[in-house]
C-alpha cells in the first residue's frame, strides 16, 4: 500500500492581514500534481486543517474543488481522504462528501460521539475507508477524550481485515513529545495527547495540525530522505506552505509504502518547493542597531527582485521613530510589494525593561484568528497562575451548550408560533368558505 500524506494547507490564509497566498498553493498543488502522477499512490490523505478559517470565501471554496478535482482527472484511480482539523468547520467539510464520493475523495468532518459506543456497530464504517490493498481510517479533529470510540474503529478494521492488510489512521492534533518549533504555542500549555490513546492496529498514523515534519521519537530522522521503520511509525507531513517566519526548517510531503499489517513502513520525503521563502533580516543573525540600517537592508533585499515574507530582528535599545512601519511600507509599495511584511518584530538584547518586553503580545491579526476565547485563555494562561484551566475549559463548553440549547428553543418557539398562525389563517379560510 501507498500514500502521499499531506496535512495543513490553510487555503485561503491571509498573513499579516494583508497578503493572501493564493498563488503560493497553486505553486504546492502543482507539484503535489506532479508526484501524484509520478507515484500513483493508492491514496492521497490530507489530515487535516484544509482550510485556515470556518468560513471560507467562496474563491477560497473554488480553489479547493478546482485542485481536488484536478487531482482526481489526473489520477483517477487514486482515493483521497480529507479530515477536517481545528481550523475547518466539521460540519461544513463533511457536508458534501456524497457528491465528493463521486470523484473518489471522502471529506470526513465530523468526529465520533461518545453515545455511538452504547448504540448498535455500524457507525464505524463512517470512518473507514476500503482500499483494494488496504484500509484508512480517517478521523477528523477531536476534542476531549475519544480513546474508546478510536480503538473500537481499529477493532472493526482488524476484523474485516483477515489478510493482514496495511491500516492508516489520519489523526489532527499534538502528540505529546512532538516538536511544536514555529507554533506560538509551547507544549505543554496547549492540550497534547499521548500517543498511547490513539490505540493500537494501525501500522502508518499519519498526522496533522504540526507543521513541522518529524517522526515521533526519531528526531534523529528529521533531515533524513528515506527511511524504514518497523510497524507501526507516526508523523507529521507537516504544513504545506510554511505559515510563519518562525518556521525555519524545510517543508516536505511524504511517501509511504507499507508492505504488510505489522510489517515495514518506508517514508520518503519529497521536499516542497516555496514560491516565497520567509527571512528573518538581517540575513547573517545579527540584530539592527537603527532604523536606518533596517530600511537600507529591505531597499537591498527589495533590489535583488526576489518575492518573499521578512521579519526583523532588532535590538531593545533601537530607537524607532513612530511612523517606522508605514516607511516600510511607502518603501514596499515603491517595489511593487514584492516584499511581504510581518510587522511583529523579533527583539533581542538584555534590558532592565526586560520583563516588559517579555510580557506575551499579539498582533491584530492574530486576535482576529482567536474566535475560540479558550485559545486566547491557554495562549495567556502563564499569567494566571492559579486559573484551572479545565474548569475554564468546561465552563465554556458548558456555556456553548447553553447557546446551543437557546437556540434550539427559539428556533421551536418560533416554528411553533408560525405553525399557530398558518393554523389561524386555515380556520378563517375554512369559516369564510360556504357550507
Ligand atoms: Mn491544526
Amino acid at each position: 500500500m501507498k500514500i502521499i500524506h499531506t496535512a495543513d494547507l490553510h487555503l485561503g490564509q491571509i498573513l499579516y492581514q494583508s497578503y493572501e497566498r493564493s498563488d503560493e498553493h497553486a505553486h504546492f498543488f502543482q507539484q503535489l500534481e506532479c508526484w501524484c502522477k509520478q507515484h500513483q499512490p493508492d491514496a492521497l490523505v490530507v489530515s487535516g486543517d484544509v482550510f485556515d478559517i470556518q468560513q471560507p470565501s467562496a474563491s477560497t471554496r473554488k480553489a479547493f474543488t478546482d485542485y481536488f478535482v484536478q487531482l482526481h482527472l489526473q489520477c483517477p484511480a487514486m482515493h483521497i481522504v480529507i479530515t477536517a482539523g481545528n481550523h475547518d468547520s466539521a460540519s461544513r467539510i463533511q457536508a458534501d462528501n456524497a457528491v465528493w464520493t463521486l470523484a473518489n475523495t471522502h471529506l470526513i468532518g465530523v468526529s465520533p460521539s461518545i453515545d455511538l459506543l452504547d448504540g448498535p456497530d455500524g457507525w464505524q464504517d463512517n470512518y473507514i475507508i476500503r482500499l483494494e490493498n488496504g484500509f484508512i481510517v480517517a478521523l477528523p479533529y477531536m476534542s476531549g477524550d475519544r480513546q474508546r470510540q478510536i480503538q473500537s474503529i481499529l477493532d472493526r478494521v482488524a476484523a474485516q481485515n483477515p489478510q493482514h492488510l496495511p491500516v492508516v489512521l489520519m489523526a489532527h492534533l499534538a502528540v505529546t513529545g512532538s516538536d511544536a518549533t514555529g507554533h506560538d504555542f509551547e507544549i505543554g500549555k496547549i492540550k497534547t495527547v499521548d500517543l498511547k490513546s490513539l490505540g493500537t492496529g494501525y501500522d502508518y498514523l499519519a498526522l496533522g495540525h504540526i507543521h513541522k515534519p518529524q517522526t515521533l521519537n526519531h528526531p534523529e530522522d528529521n533531515f533524513t530522505d528515506t527511511v524504514t521503520y518497523p510497524s507501526p511509525a507516526a508523523r507529521y507531513s507537516g504544513s504545506a506552505l510554511h505559515v510563519s517566519c518562525d518556521e525555519t526548517y524545510p517543508h516536505s510531503v511524504s511517501l509511504v509504502e507499507i508492505d504488510q499489517a505489522g510489517g515495514n513502513v518506508n517514508i520518503q520525503q519529497l521536499p516542497i518547493e516555496q514560491l516565497r521563502h520567509f527571512y528573518v533580516l538581517p540575513l547573517d543573525g545579527s540584530s539592527f542597531l537603527s532604523d536606518m540600517d533596517a530600511l537600507q537592508t529591505i531597499r537591498d533585499l527589495a533590489d535583488q527582485g526576489e518575492e518573499c515574507y521578512f521579519r526583523l530582528r532588532i535590538d531593545r535599545h533601537t530607537f524607532l521613530p513612530d511612523n517606522f512601519n508605514q516607511q516600510i511600507y511607502d518603501l514596499l509599495a515603491q517595489c511593487h510589494n514584492r516584499l511581504r511584511y510581518n510587522p511583529k518584530h523579533l527583539w533581542t538584547g538584555e534590558g532592565d525593561d526586560d520583563a516588559e518586553h517579555q510580557k506575551l503580545v499579539f498582533e491584530v491579526a492574530e486576535l482576529q484568528q482567536m474566535t475560540d476565547p479558550m485559545v486566547f485563555i491557554e495562549k495567556t494562561r502563564d499569567q494566571y497562575p492559579d486559573l484551572d484551566i479545565e474548569e475554564v475549559r468546561d465552563a465554556f463548553e458548558e456555556i456553548k451548550e447553553e447557546i446551543r440549547r437557546h437556540d434550539e428553543e427559539e428556533k421551536a418557539a418560533l416554528i411553533a408560533k408560525e405553525a399557530e398562525k398558518a393554523a389561524r389563517k386555515a380556520n378563517k379560510t375554512n369559516q369564510k368558505q360556504p357550507s
